[in-house]
């Protein structure tokens, strides 16, 4: 496979972009190599700049739940576009958004757009710490949810930590008001209420982790967190700007059945378009400026071309077979990984929720972020690297969740189960 542009534009993009990337990732300093800069992308397939073409698993992190350009998104951007590019003023499509949002989550009463998800998480922490009067927050090692300081954080020593800073520039006092326990563990959570409880504005998480690989919650962990917020009086949020519209059309509130406050989301709400949103109970969402006191603001926040492909994406996704149809790809995706890996006896644990998965290099259990890391990485990278060379593109880092489109076909997911077959050799013969 010739890279030689690619490796051309990178060099080029290091001189004028931190890494040669907008966002770390897509850097490839997890599994090593040249990240493929890409030309162009249509349904399940992204096609490089050196003419390479590849099945895509990463669906730019999310969004691509339809495919790459979906003739009715670009129809519907088209047609927003002609109209002008944005405004700064409010419009009849952002209701429209925010009522089909509102149609598919009923817990979100209320819902502010944002343009990324990082600024969802924030503002909706702004919200909780402004309507509880309460400093801390408490969120899960390994949990992501975007880089503002509080929320940039590394586990302390121990189970249940005030948290260290996860980069330079975070400083120890945003962190000393984030508190941090392990993923699934209710114990460890309970623990950390009963020392700052009265001090804990809100728990968020990721109700499937997908920052971690991807870890479903264990039963019970979620209505656990549940009753943990109504006894000691702090909100619970759910960040779903993965899994909303990802696992189920109502996300993974509606697959679990657990009530947040407030919700994030992100990614698909824009199509692949900057947009993103928070959201939840009108007494709590009322509180958000100009209505209420808590302020928050946005020069692009509900941008007419993002919510046009939002819109257009989520109307797609009305269709009720959709949910299955994506689950029956991820789940013949990541069974026949599971298989294969097994004849070749190499420890694989899997995972698949709707349309997204993951799998370790790992015998299991995988439930937390510190069994997650136990996985075997030089497995990993050699995994990753024969499956680009086979013209299969998977998140390049083990902590990261993979999806699935409806653009991706059965044929598409035997040919990557083919090529997964000769890549595991790869794994094999290395071990
Ligand atoms: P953004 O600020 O990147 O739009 O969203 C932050 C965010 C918040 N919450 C969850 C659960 C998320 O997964 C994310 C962002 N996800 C990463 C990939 N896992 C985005 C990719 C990137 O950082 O380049």
């Amino acid at each position: 496979m010739g890279i030689s542009k690619s490796r051309r534009e990178f060099k080029r993009a290091r001189r004028s972009i931190p890494g040669g990337v907008n966002s770390p990732v897509r850097a490839f300093g997890s599994v090593g190599g040249v990240p493929r800069f890409i030309a162009s992308a249509k349904g399940a397939r992204i096609r490089d700049v050196d003419d390479n073409e590849y099945i895509d698993y990463v669906g730019s992190w999310g969004p691509m739940i339809l495919g790459h350009a979906h003739p009715k998104v670009l129809a519907a951007v088209r047609e927003a576009m002609a109209l002008g590019t944005s405004f700064g003023a409010p419009t009849v499509r952002e209701s429209d958004l925010a009522e089909a949002i509102r149609r598919a989550l009923p817990s979100i009463q209320m819902v502010r757009m944002v343009s990324s998800g990082t600024e969802a998480t924030m503002s909706a922490l702004r919200l909780a710490r402004g309507v509880t009067g309460r400093s801390r927050i408490l969120k899960f090692d390994g949990c992501y949810h975007g880089h503002s300081d509080g929320l940039l954080v590394a586990a302390g020593s121990g189970v249940a930590t005030l948290a260290i800073p996860g980069s330079p520039g975070v400083p120890k006092a945003m962190t000393d008001l984030t508190v941090v326990a392990p993923f699934n563990d209710l114990a460890a959570t309970r623990k950390a209420f009963g020392r700052w409880g009265k001090d804990i504005a809100a728990i968020i998480v990721e109700p499937i982790a997908g920052n971690m690989g991807c870890i479903p919650p264990v039963p019970g962990f979620l209505a656990g967190l549940r009753e943990i917020c109504d006894e000691f009086g702090a909100l619970l949020i759910f960040d779903e700007v993965m899994t909303g519209f990802r696992v189920a059309r109502g996300g993974a509130q509606r697959l679990y059945k657990v009530k947040p406050d407030l919700t994030t989301l992100g990614k698909i709400v824009g199509g692949g378009l900057p947009a993103a949103a928070y959201g939840g109970r009108r007494d709590l969402m009322a509180r958000i400026a100009p209505e209420g006191d808590v302020y928050q603001a946005g020069t692009l926040s509900g941008n007419p071309l993002a919510v046009a492909a939002g819109i257009a994406t989520l109307e797609l996704l009305e269709e009720p077979a959709v949910y299955t149809t994506l689950a029956e790809r991820s789940k013949a995706l990541t069974a026949g990984l599971a298989e294969r890996a097994e004849a070749q006896g190499i420890p694989l644990t899997t995972r698949s929720i709707g349309g997204m998965f993951g799998f370790f290099f790992h015998p299991g259990p995988v439930d937390c972020f510190a069994q997650a890391q136990q996985s075997d990485a030089v497995a990993f990278r050699r995994f990753f690297a024969a499956m680009l060379e086979e013209g299969i593109y998977l998140a390049p880092s083990p902590y990261e969740a993979g999806f699935v489109s409806l653009a991706h076909k059965k044929r598409d997911i035997a040919e990557t189960l083919d090529a997964a077959d000769r890549a595991l050799l790869e794994v094999a013969r290395d071990r």
